[in-house]
């Protein structure tokens, strides 16, 4: 039997029992597994959001985040693939379309990239006035290794033509009912120097909840361009239609004041993530004279952070946070900065971070209606006694 994926307690705890180790033991279970027919495995989905989780900003703190405790986000409970008999397709604008199985792409050269996954909904909840949409503050995000295959490899393989300019993208979950589809495209250009098909995430195979048996990695992207349960790549000439490329993931073209509704036409599909820095460890209180520690992480759509910078009074002046050197293109950074109180009294302290291209971290993040790539500073509050 192939390893069960990596299930959380609780979530889908009826699929999980259909493939442990536990079935032999209970022949009973072992029968209830067997009798209802694959096509009827499935949960009912009863409302908008299905098994969404951010994580704790103060569990975000190592450069890697453990695969137990990264963000979960999907648009339908997720259908768990048949391994045995799951193939990729590639199909459209190539020369020799193709079906790779996971042993075939296995056997493909690997290649391991670093990079944060973040969720373009990531801090909506923070967005004045209130927007509709999964409510997350901080922890829709998270830093990975993932290990796989590169689409580059794949659509040579397979012929690309000149004409695919768009790679259609598709997985295996279902909406409920009427509910439009999560199908989605992007550009070839990024995804040919990128875009990996990712099997492994810190060095264990894909778990169910992050797209087993394999998504697309898509770094310095925001996280709705990583098809998850991916089954079928389609470099095509046009963008994909559908209601996740024509109205949903769209960011405005141009600033508009907080509120205003834009049509779609004035906006464009989200892509590069906004150079944003959270705080995930600073103490309550401190005391004059002693010296205590911020840490934080920060990233962008570009490939590095040129700096984290922390301010104590409101953004007038501000001084460099010490950047840790683990860093890899489109990973986060981690940071620290010891701060030295000199008087009493309640102080804010703002971090501001600054990405290699020379984007500059705004004190508030630009509004639009869906609360996309909020990035607004982000700030501790510490009471300093005498
Ligand atoms: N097939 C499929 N892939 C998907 C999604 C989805 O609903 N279905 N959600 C996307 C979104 S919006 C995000 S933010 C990431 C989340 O990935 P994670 O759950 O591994 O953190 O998966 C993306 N890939
Ligand atoms: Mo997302």
């Amino acid at each position: 039997m192939a390893n069960p994926p990596d299930l959380r307690p609780g979530l889908t705890r009826r699929a999980f029992l259909g493939v442990a180790a536990g079935v032999a033991a209970f022949p009973s279970i072992a029968a209830a597994v067997r009798d209802v027919p694959p096509a009827k495995r499935r949960m009912l989905q009863v409302n908008g959001y299905a098994a969404c989780a951010e994580t704790p900003l103060d569990a975000l703190t190592t450069y890697l985040t453990p695969n137990d405790l990264f963000f979960v986000r999907q648009h339908w409970i997720p259908v768990a693939p048949d391994l045995k008999n799951w193939a990729l397709t590639v199909d459209g604008e190539v020369g020799v379309p193709l079906k790779l199985s996971l042993g075939e792409l296995n056997a493909m050269p690997q290649t391991t990239v670093t990079c944060v996954l973040q969720c373009a909904g990531n801090g909506r909840g923070f967005m004045k006035p209130v927007v509709p949409g999964v409510q997350w503050q901080f922890g829709a995000v998270g830093n990975a290794r993932w290990t796989g295959v590169r689409v580059k490899e794949v659509l040579l393989k397979a012929g690309l033509k000149g004409t695919g300019q768009h790679l259609h993208t598709f997985g295996t979950d279902k909406p409920p009912g009427k509910v439009p589809p999560f199908f989605r495209s992007l550009e070839m250009e990024k995804v040919l120097e990128d875009g990996v098909i990712a099997l492994k995430m810190n060095g264990e195979a894909l778990s169910l909840l992050h797209g087993a048996p394999a998504r697309l990695v898509v770094p310095g992207w925001a996280g709705d361009h990583w098809m998850k349960w991916l089954e079928r790549l389609s470099p095509q000439k046009d963008p994909q239609k559908g209601f996740y490329m024509d109205v949903g993931y769209r960011f405005p073209n141009k600033p508009g004041d907080p509120g205003v509704t834009f049509k779609p036409d004035e906006m464009s599909p989200v892509t590069e993530l906004f150079v944003k820095s959270n705080i995930t460890d600073a103490p309550k209180s401190a005391r004059v004279g002693q010296t205590v520690t911020l840490r934080g992480f920060a990233f962008s759509g570009a490939p590095d952070i040129s700096k984290v910078e922390i301010s104590a009074d409101g953004g007038a002046k501000w001084k460099n946070a010490v950047l840790d050197p683990e860093h890899d293109p489109y990973a986060w950074r981690l940071w620290t900065f010891p701060w030295k109180p000199e008087a009493p009294g309640k102080v804010t302290l703002w971090a501001r971070a600054t990405d290699s291209r020379g984007s500059v971290q705004p004190k508030e993040a630009v509004w639009n209606q869906s609360g996309y790539l909020y990035n607004a500073w982000h700030s501790a509050d510490i009471e300093v006694t005498a």
